[in-house]
């Protein structure tokens, strides 16, 4: 079996490849929403959604090229919303993943469509192919990733984020808005990964367990880094939470306790896959890579 590093960058090359086969081609009509949109995805991020999805596909005995179109749809809505929260009406940044961000290199509108178009395809990949034996299975997929976008999830956790600008949260009020922000995607991925095989439910309950640890992780670390990477590290500009004065558990636990808390959320992501034993070696690998990463 290859070493992490291995398998990592493997399914990282191999995964550039499918969404550049999937995305629409630069050349055809719209274009310029075309390029904005491979721009926008392609040759960036750590693909941290997909490799979860693959992952979890693997402990669950799926399909490759099923887990390819579930795990592609998650990373065209997760690289939607970054392209969103660059955009001058939230965030207004400059910087993505060590380029220009969309609006920059385009301009508003076509990054608004960027956007939109994304999650389009999104939920088309999820519709249009076979990616279980089991009809009502699949469109329970499309419900899950739909939820965990919409209103009740991601959307919703940035609407409470841009909000809570300027305001002190408690913790428990701070972890609402990351679990919906962050987590729920982060914890679609790794279910819709599940999806694609075959699991009980009782172990795709210790699945979600798993995926909602990693996701807070997740997020926990991403404001240690953002308190103390450099914006060359991180591809992205550092410190903007503390310049948008942005409640985080850097700013109310400080980093220490903040790195305390990721490591408690990566030891009871870890205590999930334990019935899993060697089946979920790469789901274990990947809690480590999300807590110790450095950018
Ligand atoms: C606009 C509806 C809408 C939602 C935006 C996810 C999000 C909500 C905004 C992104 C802002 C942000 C920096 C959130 C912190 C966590 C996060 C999602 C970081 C970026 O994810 P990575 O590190 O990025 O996986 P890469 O580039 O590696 O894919």
């Amino acid at each position: 079996m290859p070493d992490f590093q291995s398998w990592l960058s493997e399914h990282q090359q191999r995964f550039e490849e499918v969404l550049r086969q999937l995305l629409p081609p630069a050349d055809i009509v719209p274009q310029r929403l075309h390029a904005a949109m491979r721009y926008s995805v392609l040759d960036g991020g750590k693909r941290v959604r997909p490799l979860l999805a693959f992952a979890a596909g693997e402990l669950a005995g799926a399909n490759l090229n099923r887990v390819n179109f579930a795990a592609a749809a998650v990373e065209l809505i997760h690289a939607y919303s970054l392209v969103h929260d660059d955009m001058p009406c939230m965030d207004d940044d400059v910087l993505r993943r060590g380029k220009a961000t969309c609006h920059v290199e385009f301009d508003e509108a076509t990054a608004l469509l960027v956007g939109d178009a994304l999650q389009s395809q999104a939920f088309q990949l999820l519709s249009e192919h076979q990616l279980s034996d089991d009809v009502a299975k699949q469109l329970q997929m499309v419900k899950l990733l739909a939820v965990a976008s919409g209103s009740r999830g991601m959307a919703g956790g940035q609407a409470i984020d841009l909000a809570s600008v300027g305001k002190q949260l408690t913790l428990p009020e701070l972890e609402q808005m990351h679990i919906h922000k962050t987590g729920a995607l982060i914890r679609a991925a790794v279910l819709l990964g599940t999806y694609c095989g075959n699991l009980t439910q009782a172990q795709l309950d210790k699945l979600d367990r798993y995926g909602k640890c990693i996701g807070l992780a997740f997020q926990v670390v991403d404001d240690v880094l953002d308190s103390e990477a450099d914006t060359a590290t991180l591809g992205k500009t550092a410190g903007k939470d503390a310049y948008n004065d942005k409640p985080t558990y850097v700013t109310l636990l400080g980093v220490a306790e903040a790195r305390r808390m990721a490591n408690e959320l990566h030891h009871e992501a870890l205590e999930s896959l334990k019935e899993f034993g060697s089946k979920a070696r790469r789901l274990n690998e990947l809690a480590d890579f999300i807590v110790m990463r450095k950018f």
